[in-house]
């Protein structure tokens, strides 16, 4: 691991203008990872831009200075090297896929399960709970200062790929890493009280559909967002995050899942599993991927009654 840490510093210092990228829909990991790495090239004095299509969400707004992000990449060549964070596919590309196909020239830092995007070097260890935990051990390659503003921003995706050191990833890498963070100036109080201690009134209804309408099949906890539903509650797919998270605290329960339809006939999916359970190998059954106990795809269906029994076919499945 050490050589691949060494091997894409090198590249990093060699490089003059460098082009980051991260996966689609992009959560407090991967903009954690891809805004660490920023402000550590920025002192490099490296012309650096970060490239996502996405819009942030209001907790990722106050995080993240949305105000960096380009959205339109027309002459690659200007780039001397691509960073690929927290993206282990082409596919979580987007539409920057074809860019990755056209050019080689790209690096790989991730946590995923690596589903077929590899560069000239790649830091891939699906064993760290984050791309930011494995984003740090680059930095300090790079041997620049570990401000505040780095440290806060690799910590925010350490504790939110965790859900704050609570998920099965959680590991003994992970509290280390958040304590060299605290000890580079993170400001954990503030950054758990904009996570995690800020809740909007429209938040609570989505909290309120939830638990008013969940359901219970064997050992698996569901809950549906049909398309026409979210209109009326004013809500786009990032309201129902942590809906899957929230079913699978249920006593009893093994597998959770939710499905939103972000537009007609179009289903998102979010699968968290129990440890000892392999939700990642049901998502990939439907074409998605992800880690084994959270897992996630997209598809599109007839209606939410068939995308929700296409779920429920693959989690009834034996492994
Ligand atoms: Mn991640």
């Amino acid at each position: 691991m050490i050589k691949e840490i060494k091997q894409i510093a090198k590249l990093l210092k060699k490089a003059k203008k460098i082009a980051l990228f991260t996966h689609i829909n992009p959560d407090c990991d991967a903009l954690g990872s891809t805004f660490g790495l920023y402000y550590a090239l920025k002192q490099l004095n490296k012309k650096v831009d970060i490239y996502s299509k996405d819009p942030f969400t209001a907790v990722e707004k106050v995080l993240f200075d949305e105000s960096v992000i380009k959205k339109t990449l027309c002459r690659t060549k200007e780039y001397d090297l691509f960073v690929a964070c927290d993206v282990p596919s082409y596919f979580r590309l987007g539409e920057y896929e074809k860019t990755f196909h056209e050019n080689q020239n790209f690096v790989v830092v991730d946590h995923h399960q690596n589903a077929g995007l590899k560069g000239l070097h790649n830091y891939i260890d699906p064993a760290r709970s984050s791309c930011c935990e494995l984003m740090l051990d680059i930095i300090k390659m790079l041997k620049v200062k570990i401000t505040k503003e780095i440290a806060s921003c690799l910590y925010v995706g350490l504790s939110s790929d965790t859900t704050s050191f609570v998920n099965s990833n959680t590991n003994s890498k992970s509290f280390q890493t958040a304590s060299q963070l605290i000890n580079y100036g993170a400001d954990v109080c503030a950054l758990n009280e904009t996570l995690y201690h800020t809740r909007t009134r429209k938040s609570i209804d989505f909290k309120k559909y939830l638990w008013n309408n969940f359901k219970i099949k064997g050992d698996c906890a569901y809950c549906v967002m049909p398309y026409e539903e979210l209109s009326r509650l004013k809500g786009k797919k990032s309201d129902c995050d942590g809906y899957s998270t929230s079913l699978i605290s249920i006593q009893g329960v093994n597998y959770s899942f939710s499905i939103v339809e972000e537009k007609t006939g179009y289903f998102s999916v979010s699968m968290r599993s129990k440890i000892g359970y392999d939700v990642r190998s049901k998502a990939e059954l439907l074409g998605g991927g992800g880690h084994l106990c959270a897992a996630g795809v997209k598809f599109k269906a007839k209606d939410m009654e068939d995308a929700k029994n296409k779920v429920l076919a693959v989690i009834k499945k034996e492994n």
